[in-house]
């Protein structure tokens, strides 16, 4: 089969008026930047780019090196192309305007730069997660109120896996797609088009460790699934948890599966663990586009209105029927209350 470039796949989509000039140059741009995070992580003890930056971010989290080249490789790559109006960033409290001395567009792109970085220094995959809104008409000076848009309006999100393989997969609101990255010819190809994840699966990912600390439709439904053919669901289910979203969501793209961050009684009064703006709504939007469902275990990921650029919320996603159960039985115990 001939390949397809991710050039070639994005001049088809403007040509399909699926996309404009602008957002498939900065789709490019993206692109080409997380290559240089690839050349930077695959580098690994050899690049001097393993362990803390000594610096934190506006998580309190300690940043480790890869977090703070990650952040300033596409910040670089962004500033002089002429797509953009700001960036936002896991790495940073504030958006990051772009430069007088450049032109401005009309896009707004957020992005974790290096996302599950607390396993780059034991060599398991990591990734980039990005968002692309556009910019309130008349803006061109944004500022955090606005990026605060529901994930709905998202005009594109995507990832890039630093596994085997690099791997981009990108979403427009048109279906699903991965790019493989060809590291001979520099180019990311056509590998999958219009992805569907199988609404049924016999796999979950959670962190287990806490167990104890969930409400207790989780521990119902995840009791469920531990209980295999002898329980309520009559079937086995295997378990798998990478702490590396992008890691378990890729799987979950390519065979299907269930992911959850629900809240738990350590993370309650932050809302959850994972971000809403650059996690939770791009990986949201993949996976509808490709069949699946993402929610908080009460609504619609994409459909809540946000409040904050580094608001936390609860994360469900993959495989519809398993979304849906978990969902149900949280909107329930909710509804008996
Ligand atoms: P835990 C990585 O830090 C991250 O934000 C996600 O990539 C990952 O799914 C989650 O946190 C892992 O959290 O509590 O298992 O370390």
């Amino acid at each position: 089969m001939k390949s397809i470039s991710l050039i070639q796949f994005l001049i088809e989509e403007r040509r399909a008026g699926r996309i404009n000039a602008e957002l498939s140059l900065l789709i490019e741009v993206v692109a080409r930047a997380c290559k240089r995070i690839a050349v930077a992580t695959n580098k690994g003890a050899l690049g001097g780019v393993l362990g803390e930056a000594g610096t934190g971010n506006i998580q309190g989290e300690a940043q480790k090196k890869l977090d703070v080249i990650s952040n300033e490789i596409l910040l670089e790559a962004n500033a002089w192309g002429g797509q953009l109006a700001a960036c936002a960033s896991e790495e940073m409290e504030d958006p990051q305007p772009i430069p007088d001395m450049y032109p401005k567009g009309n896009h707004l792109l957020l992005f974790d730069p290096l996302d599950g970085s607390s396993n780059i220094d034991v060599n398991i995959s990591v990734g980039t997660i990005f968002s692309i809104l556009r910019c309130p008409d008349g803006v061109t000076e944004p500022k955090a109120e606005h990026f605060l848009q529901p994930g709905t309006t998202q005009l594109g999100a995507g990832y890039v896996v630093y596994g085997p393989a690099t791997v981009l997969v990108l979403t427009f609101g048109h279906g699903t797609h991965e790019f493989t990255l060809d590291r001979e010819v520099g180019s990311f190809i056509l590998s999958r088009r219009d992805i569907r994840i199988p609404e049924e699966t016999g796999e979950f990912a959670i962190n287990m460790s806490n167990q104890r600390h969930w409400e207790a439709p989780m521990q119902r439904y995840i009791g469920e699934l531990l209980a295999g053919k002898d329980g309520p669901r009559g079937r086995d289910f295997n378990m798998r948890w990478v702490a590396s979203m992008v890691a378990d969501v890729h799987r979950i793209i390519t065979r299907g599966g269930v992911f959850f961050y629900p809240l738990d009684a350590k993370i309650k009064s932050k809302g959850g663990k994972l971000r809403l703006m650059y996690e939770a709504n791009p990986m949201a939007m993949i996976i509808e586009q490709a069949g699946g469902a993402a929610t908080t275990g009460r609504e619609r990921i994409m459909g809540i209105q946000p409040s904050g650029l580094h608001q936390r919320v609860p994360v469900f996603l993959g495989s519809k029927k398993e979304v849906e159960v978990a969902t149900h039985y949280h909107v329930e115990a909710d509804a008996a209350v």
